[in-house]
């Protein structure tokens, strides 16, 4: 069934795009990109120097450079020039972990913070260009940082603070960091995590960072190295607050971000400048219909693309004030979120559709409790929203009279690429609907044949170059080249599959490499396999996404024992449990996990992963053609134990 909702009557013509004039803007923008984006450039972004050239672009050789020898400093967008106007409005209002613990920061506080926190990374000996790594719990301290990195023309990584030792330290290896930013704890929910330790676990093998800075989250106890770790509020407190910001290229590198992909190694996605914050300010604006009055709420973690360019750098090129929250959906209760919204008045809430199913469970009383009545705006993204979880959206939340904007993208994308815009798009749940100005999707077969018309289904590219395209795997072109330009030469592959229906709306169906996203994080078959076998316990596993009823997609891992299934169960469970945590994430851990006696191998030995996937959808006989397989009849073993668990 696809009912389309249309534009809600209390926003129809009183937001910046209506549905002529996101027909005749995207027109535009297609047609003549490079006028549209240079008028845009004028628009979101203060220059220090102009472009010779909008765009020069090679997809053959994955060469994408925007707005070339134009000069700009990111952090002076974000900040310095909102002084003049908005000192005194709130630029970031932290919730922490307990409700109602709250710090705001004016967009005058930011200024001082940040560049007392840049001349601190100075006296550390970084320079421009020079990889700073952020790991960090989710306080304002976080954005002052890369915002001071920002500022001297150094590149930060981000990783997230659910990460393992491992994950941190081959992180902060790949891009050779010289300092690592970090807190003493996190505090999240119920729980706490030791930050520091695992930082200083990671630091013993990553001889690359000479100093560390510590944010004093908590009062625990906390172990310091001389001459290496530093508080954070020692060393503020004798910067100085007097930092110019320079100018640098429209292609310097902004920041790094680390990725999973189908194989093993996350692929360090490098952001440039101009380009990227051009994106994600225009986006930020038309999609969430940005107001200058409004609280806007994106509960993402700052870990994640979604926080980099939707609580950091679009909302702050904008002049916003942006919400930041510690806590977790359910922190003390499922109703938090509408208390957030509530108390601080927000008029535009974006969430991932596992959020919403985790609090829609408990039932529509929580939200009901609330007036939310200051709510315009609600967008969602991360996975495919289903339809369910949009109806509650829409109707319990947004109580039918909000937008719902189901922003499809990805870290490599920097910013939204296909969404509805608020008052222009009737919206289909479950539809990211259509393309935002000078995107260019389409559809492909496995032959790499363009399929065009409406109601078809193919694999989905993007066909022209946008200002928030990645621009290179950190340390590794090739790779870059390899991952996205090289199956369809002339496009970027998203590596989502995708149908557009009749009326030319987008439903992205999920990925179609061996990436899964679970509960909206982003991770690779081959890493949790490899930290599997890293247990010790397992000769040989396979993963594969299943149907997880919160996350969305779960994680099901099919595992070959070392010594042939006679040890089995619960110790190996466990075995393979705590393997994975350390050395990706709690994030990765295995919703579900069989012994089997082998793994479905082609002759040549590659794993049918296809009869796994058939096998954790709980499809246990279309299996399809089985022939080229070394030993048939594993696979009646499989689905045999499958069956015989329960889910
Ligand atoms: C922003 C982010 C990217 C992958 C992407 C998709 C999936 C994201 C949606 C979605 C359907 C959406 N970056 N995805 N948004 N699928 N509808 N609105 O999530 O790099 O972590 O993940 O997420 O598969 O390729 S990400």
């Amino acid at each position: 069934m696809q009912t389309t909702f249309e534009v809600p009557s209390n926003l129809r013509g009183s937001t910046y795009i209506s549905t002529e004039l996101y027909q005749r803007m995207y027109r535009h923008s297609i047609e003549e990109p490079l006028a549209f984006w240079e008028q845009q450039a004028h628009e979101f972004i203060s220059w220090r120097k102009p472009w010779r050239s909008v765009l020069e672009f090679d997809y053959h050789k994955a060469k994408i450079a925007w707005f070339l020898g134009a000069e700009l400093n990111v952090c002076e967008n974000c900040v310095d020039r909102h002084l003049v106007t908005r000192a005194n409005k709130t630029a970031i209002l932290w919730e922490g972990n307990e409700p109602g613990e709250v710090r705001k920061l004016s967009y005058a506080d930011l200024h001082r913070e940040v560049c007392k926190f840049a001349n601190v990374l100075k006296s550390r000996g970084v320079k421009a260009g020079d990889r700073v790594a952020i790991y960090m719990p989710m306080v304002p301290e976080v954005a002052v940082a890369m915002l001071a990195c920002a500022r001297i023309g150094a590149v930060h990584s981000v990783i997230f603070g659910g990460f393992s030792a491992e994950s941190v330290r081959d992180r902060i290896l790949d891009s050779q960091c010289k300092v690592l930013v970090t807190g003493n704890e996190i505090v999240r929910g119920p729980k706490t995590i030791a930050l520091k330790q695992i930082a200083d676990e990671a630091l013993q093998q990553a001889p690359c960072v000479e100093s560390v800075v510590v944010f004093q989250r908590t009062k625990s106890p906390t172990s310091m190295q001389p001459g290496r770790d530093l508080w954070w509020h020692d060393v503020m407190a004798a910067a100085s607050a007097e930092c110019p910001a320079l100018a640098f290229d429209s292609e310097h590198p902004l920041f790094i971000l680390y990725t999973s992909g189908s194989t093993g190694k996350p692929k360090g996605v490098m952001h440039t400048s101009g380009g990227y914050l051009l994106y994600t300010a225009l986006t930020h604006k038309y999609v969430f219909d940005y107001r200058e009055n409004d609280i806007y709420f994106c509960a993402a973690d700052v870990g994640w693309v979604t926080g980099h360019s939707y609580i950091v750098y679009g909302p702050l090129a904008n002049g916003a004030t942006t919400v930041m929250f510690e806590s977790i959906p359910t922190y003390p209760n499922a109703g938090r979120y509408w208390d957030v919204i509530d108390r601080h008045q927000v008029n535009i809430f974006y969430t991932a559709p596992t959020a919403i199913r985790t609090v829609a469970k408990e039932g529509p009383e929580l939200p009901a409790k609330f007036s939310l009545a200051s709510l315009r705006v609600l967008g969602s993204v991360g996975e495919p929203i289903n339809r369910d979880a949009w109806l509650w959206y829409y109707e319990q939340v947004g109580r039918s009279r909000c937008s719902i904007v189901d922003t499809w993208w990805q870290t490599e994308t920097g910013g939204i690429l296909i969404s509805p815009l608020p008052g222009a798009t009737p919206q289909k749940p479950g539809s990211a609907t259509l393309p935002l100005f000078g995107i260019r999707p389409c559809l492909v077969d496995d032959d790499g044949k363009v399929i065009e018309g409406n109601g078809v289904k193919g694999k989905l590219c993007i066909s022209f170059p946008w200002p928030g395209q990645m621009r290179t795997v950190y340390g590794d072109h090739e790779r870059f080249v390899q991952t996205y330009f090289s199956q369809f030469p002339g496009k970027y592959f998203t590596g989502d599959g995708c149908t557009r229906d009749e009326d030319g709306y987008y439903w992205i169906t999920g990925r179609v490499d061996d990436v899964l996203n679970v509960a909206g994080h982003r991770l690779g078959t081959a890493e949790i396999e490899s930290a599997i076998v890293s247990s010790g316990v397992v000769a040989e596993a396979a993963v594969v996404g299943m149907p997880h009823e919160l996350k969305g997609i779960g994680i099901y891992a099919f595992c070959v024992l070392r010594d042939g299934g006679k040890s089995g169960g619960a110790t190996a469970e466990l075995a393979i449990k705590d393997a994975v945590r350390k050395v990706i994430s709690p994030i990765a851990t295995p919703d579900r996990i069989q012994f089997v006696p082998g793994l479905p191998k082609t002759r040549s030995g590659k794993i049918m992963r296809r009869i796994l996937r058939k096998i954790a959808n709980g499809d246990f006989e279309n299996f399809g053609d089985i022939t080229t397989l070394a030993d048939p009849s594993v696979v009646d073993e499989i689905a045999k134990g499958a069956r015989a668990v329960p889910a």
